[in-house]
């Protein structure tokens, strides 16, 4: 193929992923970005075979189909609670191969005079050192989720500074590398170095906060790839590395932003920690609680003329997204105004909700983004909370002593009255007391929320 027409269809291959980019970013074209990613990718393979040179079929064929058909058997079969430690999974093994790609370049290139110039020794070590990290930063997040290793926050003293000196080491190599230094141990010695990195940078993180850890190791992915665009002369890898370097800081920096987090927080490792300290502070509320029936609640719903719908990581928990669609039915049948307020980090994941609801075919229309739905709250008649805590928490305005202080929250305590559907008075994520439950608008439904929303339909049926 000439190089032209390669260049061509690379073109239309990158067009394809920023195409698709921009579909994802809505729930009701998500599909259409994905499809589009895809079929630019399967472009980009093919061209990628058809160039000059190309050797190993048969060794990079079954490679290909033995890859294909586990991520194609692992994303049919995945539930959607395990989903951030797929991504997890998926995310390492593109570090892990621009770290080979860069060992295998080295390998090459270094016994001919003349061919490592020192921009391709930087590109080698940093998709080397970056992939590394990434690598082994994804499988202890996988590892943690899966719970195959504790989820808790591991921490020993020196910590931090083990990790600086073992970063620091990896880097001496890397320089070394891009000095001249022609060692194939060198670089060997640089990526265990990183490998050991990347382990001890996610263990002292807690487990719930892994997607945020994810997100970030999957911006290093992307740079370790663009990275290894460089050292291969491709530009599609350099422009996909980029893009997915770009939309995992953004992410990273958006999910932060809706924990109250700052970026250095996540960097340095104090993660999950913060769930030690909230636990500690987490007094006994005070207020009163009143909890009602399922009876009581289904009167408060049917005779309502407009209810906010507020999921949360309860109802990923208790899978009640299908019963609680039935329930939308049920009231929007009788007249009543049902949207569903989504946090940006209600769940586990990023778009948790949205994809629970979709599963059940909510209309996208009646999915409200927090900025939308918030001044809805002060007219609306029946804010019904089903398994969310820390997203509607109104110590997060109010209270500067609370740890997620600052974090922007749906105003649901603004509503006429609040019903919350949980198991008991637990806190959620953040580990502390939420307010709104002694509030004197509010009533609780405790239970498991499937059943308190198949109770709920039952009540309103029997109306
Ligand atoms: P949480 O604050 O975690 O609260 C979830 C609540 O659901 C708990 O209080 C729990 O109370 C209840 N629950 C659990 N299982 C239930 C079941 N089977 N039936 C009924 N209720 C059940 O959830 P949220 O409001 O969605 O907030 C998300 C939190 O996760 C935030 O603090 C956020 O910062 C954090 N986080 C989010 C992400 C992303 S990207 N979404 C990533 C990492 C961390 P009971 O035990 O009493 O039932």
């Amino acid at each position: 193929m000439s190089k032209n027409l390669t260049d061509m269809l690379y073109l239309v291959t990158i067009v394809t992923f920023i195409l698709a980019l921009h579909y994802l970013s809505s729930p009701a074209t998500a599909r259409r970005g994905n499809q589009l990613g895809a079929l630019g990718m399967v472009v980009a393979v093919a061209v990628t075979f058809a160039q000059p040179g190309m050797g190993n079929i048969w060794l990079i064929l079954p490679g290909m189909v033995l890859g294909g058909g586990f991520g194609a058997v692992a994303a049919r079969r995945v539930k959607m609670t395990a989903m951030p430690q797929m991504v997890a999974l998926f995310n390492g093994v593109g570090g892990g191969a621009a770290a080979l790609i860069a060992m295998a370049e080295f390998h090459n290139l270094a016994p001919l005079p003349g061919h490592l110039h020192v921009d391709t020794r930087l590109a080698i070590v940093l998709s080397a050192l970056i992939g590394s990290v990434s690598f082994s930063g994804s499988m202890i997040a996988f590892a943690k989720l899966q719970d195959l290793i504790d989820g808790r926050p591991i921490t020993y003293p020196g910590q931090k500074v083990g990790n600086l000196i073992l970063l620091g080491a990896a880097a001496a190599f890397g320089i070394a590398i891009c000095a001249g230094w022609e060692a194939q141990w060198a670089l060997a010695a640089l990526i265990g170095l990183s490998l050991l990195f990347g382990v001890l940078f996610v263990l002292p993180i807690g487990g719930a906060d892994m997607p945020v850890v994810i997100s970030l190791l999957n911006a290093f992915t992307g740079l370790a790839v663009a990275a290894t665009g460089f050292e291969l002369e491709n530009n599609v890898l350099i422009v996909s590395g980029m893009l997915v370097g770009a939309s995992g800081t953004f992410l990273t920096m958006m999910m932060s932003k809706a924990m109250n987090r700052s970026i250095a927080n996540v960097l340095f490792g104090a993660f999950g920690q913060v769930t030690e300290q909230a636990a500690a502070t987490a007094a006994g509320g005070t207020g009163t609680v009143r909890s009602a029936s399922a009876e009581d609640v289904a009167i408060m719903l049917a005779y309502a003329q407009r209810v906010i719908i507020v999921p949360g990581y309860g109802m990923a928990v208790a899978q009640a997204q299908h019963d609680v669609r039935q329930l939308a039915d049920l009231l929007e049948a009788r007249g009543v105004k049902v949207d569903y307020a989504i946090h940006p980090v209600a769940g586990r994941m990023p778009g948790h909700m949205n994809v629970l609801l979709a599963e059940a075919n909510v209309p996208y229309t009646q999915l409200k983004e927090m900025d939308e739905i918030n001044p809805s709250f002060p007219q609306t008649d029946v804010a019904l909370v089903i398994g969310a805590n820390d997203v509607t928490n109104p110590a997060a305005r109010s209270n500067p002593a609370s740890p997620i202080y600052g974090m922007p929250i749906l105003d649901v305590d603004k509503a006429k009255s609040v019903v919350v559907l949980k198991r008991s008075m637990n806190p959620g994520f953040a580990g502390i007391d939420n307010e709104l439950y002694t509030e004197p608008q509010t009533v609780m439904l405790f239970g498991d929320a499937k059943d308190s929303v198949l109770n709920l339909i039952a009540a309103v049926k029997a109306l």
